[in-house]
């Protein structure tokens, strides 16, 4: 079919800066006329090679997903790509849109996605870029698609009809195709072929093994159903909510204690399954429950790792990890007795994209409820449960005793992260100002600490600047660190991934080698670390907030 191009003259929106993941915000701020037109014309406008490349876009089935997808499939067409592929029903989790990226050599993909935050018509949007590798747009060009926005005149648009993306198959417009394909079969080629799937399989299908997988209501639920299910014999309901919806059925698809209020229930009642996972909006993160036990996502990080030549396509071992800077140490430590590098980054997938282009690491994870490898260049939600049940088919071991074995030979980092979510932006800035000061003379925050009565003293402070090790390029103000003689760290930073006001996160960790203080409760090991980072950064006095609203 032969097709009009239209260039519309438009007018910048100034807020178009993505965040540490891609632009987010409110659905209907996306929804206003040019407001996505504009930035996936800045992202057109700053990617050179266009002409005839392929593009992948998909989403995670979030309200509005369909309407964008037909949006940027006309301006893909307007703008000369050669070859769109589309996720059916314009399905495509994170890490399968990364997959996909890699295995048809596109230019790069467009995932529509706000993650974890909710769906729906008042709720959240977002867009993001992944380039070539497969992993998200890394800070320059991030940086020069914000700009780009501010610059932009006019957007190039196709007056094509919608595309049927619930039919598989080619679509031709002029001189572009538009492939709609299976979602799912990729991504489950490139599982099957890390994985133990025979000894996985034969687990799930013994019956003495209780699995539950909490899909949230968001895209996870056709990947986990087609693995787990279908393809590995769990059991049908295996997969809890399992059906994507564009409102996740009202609720936050975050796989922490708090929202994945079900699947917790079940694994933490008296006859609860053995093991039990949950997945986010789009499908990157995970969380990992044994029976009444939770995984620090620190730490399944670190069991990961040293239980990866377990697995397959890991089988010969790992060439380095890596870590967010918030993340707690328990990788370190793995790493250190491995005898293999350990990278520190910023919070954001982003930064591990060099590391692992250069095969610097093979593994790496966030406190976030993010892990991942080689294999893509996202996280990845079902790989982390696929690396869990790898792990669990050949120890044949409860989840708790796996983590306890791990604390006895490699220390255990008590971990948790306060979120003071919904405050005002203005508080926000000014406790980071007001931290950002303090560190800047360490003397005086050590004063500070033995004037409170601190149990150990200060080793380090700063405002945490990164050198990217392969092209080094710099990144500044990735958090504010306090770092403690004995390893305890206490650390701080606001969100970029919300769309109102600011959330303050702090994250505090202490190592405890001590066998017989492993089994402490996290909370109470931590308390007197957690009163110092309230009254340190003072909270309360700017942002009268005395509690968090969401405790990981
Ligand atoms: C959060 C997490 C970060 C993660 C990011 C995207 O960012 O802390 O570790 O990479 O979300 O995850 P922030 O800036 O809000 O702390 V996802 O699954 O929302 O794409
Ligand atoms: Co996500």
């Amino acid at each position: 079919m032969s097709v009009n191009i239209r260039e519309v003259a438009t007018t910048p929106f100034n807020d178009q800066k993505p965040g540490t993941s891609g632009l987010r915000k409110k659905t209907r701020q996306f929804q206003q006329p040019g407001y996505l037109e504009n930035f996936v014309q800045a992202i057109f406008n700053t990617l050179p090679g266009k002409a005839g490349a392929k593009l992948v876009v998909g989403g995670d089935g979030r309200y509005f997903n369909r309407e964008a997808i037909q949006t940027i499939i006309r301006m893909a067409v307007a703008n000369g790509l050669g070859e769109i592929i589309v996720g059916q029903h314009g399905f495509l989790s994170t890490p399968a849109a990364s997959c996909v990226i890699r295995k048809y050599q596109t230019l790069g993909g467009i995932v529509l996605s706000a993650s974890h935050n909710p769906g729906g018509p008042d709720e959240d949007f977002g867009l993001k870029f992944n380039a070539a590798n497969g992993g998200p747009a890394p800070e320059q060009l991030t940086n020069a698609i914000y700009v780009a926005s501010k610059e932009i005149e006019s957007y190039r648009i196709s007056e094509s009809e919608d595309i049927d993306l619930d039919t598989l198959g080619d679509v031709h417009i002029g001189n572009a195709r538009v492939r709609v394909i299976d979602p799912v079969a990729d991504y489950a080629e490139l599982m099957r072929s890390i994985f133990d799937f025979g000894k996985i399989g034969a687990m799930l299908k013994s019956g003495d093994f209780g699995f539950c997988f909490d899909a949230m209501w968001a895209i996870t639920g056709i990947y986990a159903k087609a693995i787990f299910e279908e393809e590995l014999g769990a059991p049908r309901g295996t997969v809890i909510n399992g059906e994507p919806l564009t409102d996740f059925g009202g609720h936050h698809p975050d796989p922490n204690l708090v929202h994945a209020k079900e699947l917790v229930a079940k694994l933490f009642s008296d006859d609860g399954p053995d093991f039990g996972a949950a997945s986010d909006g789009d499908g990157d993160r995970n969380m990992i429950l044994g029976r009444q036990f939770y995984v620090t996502p620190s730490d399944s990080v670190a069991i990961i790792a040293a239980n990866a030549r377990l697995i397959p396509g890991y089988r010969d071992g790992l060439r380095g990890v890596a870590r967010s800077m918030p993340t707690s140490a328990a990788l370190d430590a793995v790493a250190s007795k491995l005898g293999i590098p350990c990278f520190e980054t910023p919070t954001g997938w982003k930064f591990f994209g060099n590391l692992l282009d250069a095969g610097r690491i093979t593994l790496c994870g966030e406190e976030s409820f993010g892990t991942g490898s080689d294999h893509v260049r996202e996280k990845d939600g079902i790989w982390a449960v696929l690396c869990w049940l790898n792990m669990l088919a050949e120890r044949q071991q409860p989840v708790e005793d796996i983590v306890h074995e791990h604390w006895l030979t490699y220390g255990r980092n008590f971990y948790t992260r306060h979120d003071f979510e919904g405050i005002s932006s203005e508080d926000g800035a000014a406790i980071m100002e007001h931290l950002r000061t303090l560190v800047a003379s360490p003397k005086q925050v050590s004063d500070w600490l033995e004037n409170e009565g601190a149990e150990t003293g200060l080793a380090s402070c700063d405002d945490f600047a990164y050198t990217d090790p392969v092209d080094e390029s710099i990144s500044e103000n990735q958090g504010i660190r306090l770092q403690f003689s004995d390893g305890s760290r206490i650390i701080y930073r606001l969100s970029g991934t919300g769309t109102v006001g600011a959330t303050l996160r702090v994250y505090i960790e202490k190592p405890v080698k001590e066998a017989g203080r492993q089994q402490a409760d996290t909370q109470e090991t931590l308390a007197e670390l957690i009163a110092l980072s309230r009254k340190f950064a003072r909270i309360e006095e700017i942002s009268g907030r005395t509690e968090p609203s969401v405790i990981t």
